[in-house]
């Protein structure tokens, strides 16, 4: 057995921390070998249904797990922490604006920031999944300067990619490799199949181009939406399934695999420097992610990205104040 990690959830109790605590609990994240320390963070009022959601995780009796920490105090949930998921936010209800959602949330993430960089271990791993989660990404990371990991999740998106591509092409996803997402987790993400393949084929082979064309970009980017219509609340369990899928392959490597993570831009692809913009990624045995820079974009991917570009831009405007 390794020595035990310190991994810090926020917004543990709510609806995705409920699937994703037994995930990283059970060693589906970190591996079965490998103990771990929940340090769990929700806000005051919402500290004794925090406390059930404790009482059920040392009900469920996970070898795994040598402490729990449940505090409203972000230092102490973030105290040396090694691997940290950003869940907690307001999610988007039915009828709620974009631009409402950045103005709620990004607060938040200015005081989480701050937390991370006052405690968390210098070689920290951070994963953003509360909305807009590239936008609080970058506020959290202005804010811990010196903790250079940071990420915000697409691979929910690169995930309903593959399932939507495996129901049109009849096949396990299993099969479906290098799907990519550029931009923001939104709606002007672009899922982009030019490297993709489907059992070692080109997926662009395979899948019909109208249907890629006018209906794949279409339901994956909307999928979000079509959710909470369907359920009357946000994506839960797949969303706490992809936080699971990304951190796994940021802590053991994605075995030469393209995975879609957003991280701050250096001016890659045209995406201007510091924005939080969805990418190609491999990562190596050593949890290392490594930029894929040789994709040959066409035009029509360029004006696809754009799109994206412009509204992270504009989203990075919003919140500028809060960047000062
Ligand atoms: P819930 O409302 O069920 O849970 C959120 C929890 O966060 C609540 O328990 C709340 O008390 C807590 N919280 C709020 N402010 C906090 C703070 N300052 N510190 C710590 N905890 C705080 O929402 P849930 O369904 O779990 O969704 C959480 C977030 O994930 C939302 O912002 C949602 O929009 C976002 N999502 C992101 C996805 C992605 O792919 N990046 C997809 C799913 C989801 O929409």
């Amino acid at each position: 057995m390794s020595a035990p990690i310190r991994v810090a959830v926020t917004g543990a109790a709510g609806n995705i921390g409920y699937s994703l605590l037994w995930r990283i609990a059970s060693g589906s994240c970190f591996g079965p070998d490998q103990p771990v320390i929940l340090q769990l963070l929700e806000i005051p009022p919402v500290m004794d249904k925090l406390n059930g959601v404790v009482m059920e995780l040392v009900d469920s009796a996970f070898p795994l797990v040598q402490d729990i920490v449940a505090t409203s105090d972000a230092e102490v949930a973030f105290g040396d922490a090694d691997q940290l998921f950003l869940v907690g936010s307001r999610p988007r209800s039915k009828g709620m604006l974009r631009s409402d959602l950045v103005a709620a949330n990004g607060p938040i993430f200015v005081g989480q920031g701050k937390a991370i960089e006052a405690a968390a271990s210098r070689d920290a791993k951070v994963i953003v999944v509360g909305n807009p989660c590239n936008t609080n990404c970058l506020i959290a990371n202005h804010y811990a300067p010196s903790v250079k990991n940071f990420s915000a999740m697409t691979r929910l998106d690169q995930n309903r990619a593959k399932g939507q591509i495996g129901s049109v092409a009849g096949v396990a996803t299993g099969v479906i490799d290098d799907v990519i997402i550029w931009g923001n987790h939104s709606p002007t993400m672009y899922s982009y199949v030019g490297r993709a393949t489907i059992d070692g084929k080109a997926a662009t082979d395979v899948l019909d181009a109208d249907w890629i064309a006018n209906h794949f970009h279409k339901t994956v980017s909307t999928r979000g939406k079509a959710i909470i219509e369907a359920r009357g609340a946000s994506s839960a369990a797949s969303a706490a399934s992809a936080s699971i899928d990304h951190m796994h392959d940021w802590f053991h490597g994605s075995n030469g695999r393209i995975v879609s993570m957003a991280v701050r831009s250096e001016g890659w692809y045209g995406v201007p420097e510091g924005l939080i913009f969805s990418f190609p990624h491999i990562i190596d045995d050593n949890g290392v992610a490594h930029l894929v820079e040789d994709i040959a974009l066409t035009d029509y991917d360029r004006q696809k990205i754009q799109v994206s570009i412009d509204e992270l831009v504009g989203e990075r405007e919003a919140v500028k104040d809060l960047l000062g």
